[in-house]
């Protein structure tokens, strides 16, 4: 527990591609929606800026008007960044520019260059809390100069995640994810089934955890936002004889009804993931997770105890990992998940980070290199 002097007045602004409940913010929604919760349990003032249409309930939202950002992880590196009429980015920032003196401080939960921009146009502090990997160029062209002209201020999931942007000083912020665990229930004794958790868009590899499924037999239960269309009958068409099952984007309520009765969760993704919140989920079940040693999960699993880390991109690899899921105890997968991503542990580290931009300040006196302290 960090003793904070004082409550802080804290101003989250929330990712623009869609309103909080959706799903369509993935995962920096529940880590949102988890350190929001956390800040207020600790006494704390928190506001939520986010899109109209959000639909969380017992925390302070302002719903904002406007249309949404395009899903930066659909981008090239080099796609100019757009902004669209009426932009919600910039009606979100609008707001936050005019209320900014009642508050404390900052955080930004967008995966987007205008927030990182405005920056040194604020009197307030804003801390940036960077929820995917490098993407584009545009993009890490901004956030480096912020970086290290407002030291503390950018925060990550992971090492990993933080690595593919070339060229970050210390001190750097790895504030890895957490749960509220109480939602979660162990099961001992699962089906013969496995999970696949996430938004359906070509960066998650689907397709190879449908190969796995088709290739040894054993059903899939599929959960996540159906969020590319054609990607998905792309899937169906390849792999008609899967026995696998879309259970559609459920609450997290119902998505850990069927997850903990799961033997494995699987984790096919093909880009560097920046955590992988539905991992520690699964953890929280007693569910070993089966994962490309590929960004955040590679960070979480611990090959051989907790499930499997697999050479990426590998369908044998996975299958060698299912023929040895005897080895795990769901035991040990519950006890890491207490361990290491309650939210007690979660918003320490994120108290922690915010109290020392507020501690050390961190407006640079120019917007010039600052001596490290
Ligand atoms: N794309 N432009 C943009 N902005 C975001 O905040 C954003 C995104 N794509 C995905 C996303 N956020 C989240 O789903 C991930 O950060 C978890």
């Amino acid at each position: 527990m960090i003793a904070s002097s004082k409550p802080w007045k804290l101003l989250f602004v929330s990712t623009p591609v869609g309103p909080l409940g959706t799903g369509l913010g993935g995962g920096v929604e529940l880590t949102l929606y988890n350190i929001a919760q956390h800040m207020l349990n600790r006494g704390h003032q928190l506001q939520v800026v986010a899109p109209a249409g959000s639909t969380w309930e017992h925390i302070p939202i302002v719903q904002i008007p406007g249309n949404s950002q395009t899903f930066a992880q659909t981008q090239e590196r080099d796609t100019p960044i757009m902004m669209p009429e009426n932009s919600l980015l910039a009606n979100m920032w609008e707001y936050a520019r005019q209320v900014q003196n009642e508050y404390d401080l900052i955080v930004n939960f967008a995966y987007d260059w205008l927030p990182l921009y405005l920056t040194p146009f604020f009197s307030v502090p804003i801390a940036h809390f960077i929820s995917m990997g490098s993407l584009s160029d545009a993009l890490d062209q901004i956030l480096l100069p912020v970086a290290k002209h407002f030291p503390r201020t950018v925060g990550f999931y992971t090492h990993s995640q933080a690595a593919t942007f070339p060229g970050l000083t210390p001190p750097i912020y790895y504030l890895s994810s957490g749960i509220d665990l109480d939602l979660y229930d162990f099961c001992p004794q699962p089906k013969q089934q496995f999970a696949w958790i996430g938004r359906i868009s070509p960066e998650k590899g689907l397709e190879d955890a449908v190969a796995l499924s088709q290739k040894t037999n054993i059903p899939l239960k599929i959960m996540g936002k159906l969020q590319d269309e054609s990607y998905w009958q792309r899937i169906c068409r390849e792999y008609s004889h899967a026995p696998m099952e879309y259970m559609g984007f459920l609450s997290t309520t119902e998505m850990q009804k069927i997850v903990r009765e799961c033997r494995a969760l699987l984790m096919t993704h093909r880009w560097v993931e920046a955590f992988g919140n539905v991992a520690i989920e699964a953890l929280a079940c007693g569910v070993p997770v089966i994962s490309y040693r590929r960004g955040g999960p590679a960070e979480i699993v611990r090959d051989g105890e907790t499930g499997f880390l697999v050479v990426p991109d590998s369908i044998p690899g996975l299958v060698e990992a299912v023929s040895r899921l005897d080895e795990i105890s769901r035991h040990q997968c519950r006890q890491q998940a207490e361990t290491e991503f309650s939210l007690e542990a979660l918003g320490d580290r994120f108290e922690k980070w915010f109290g020392e931009i507020l501690e050390f300040g961190v407006r640079s006196s120019e917007f010039g290199m600052r001596s490290e302290e």
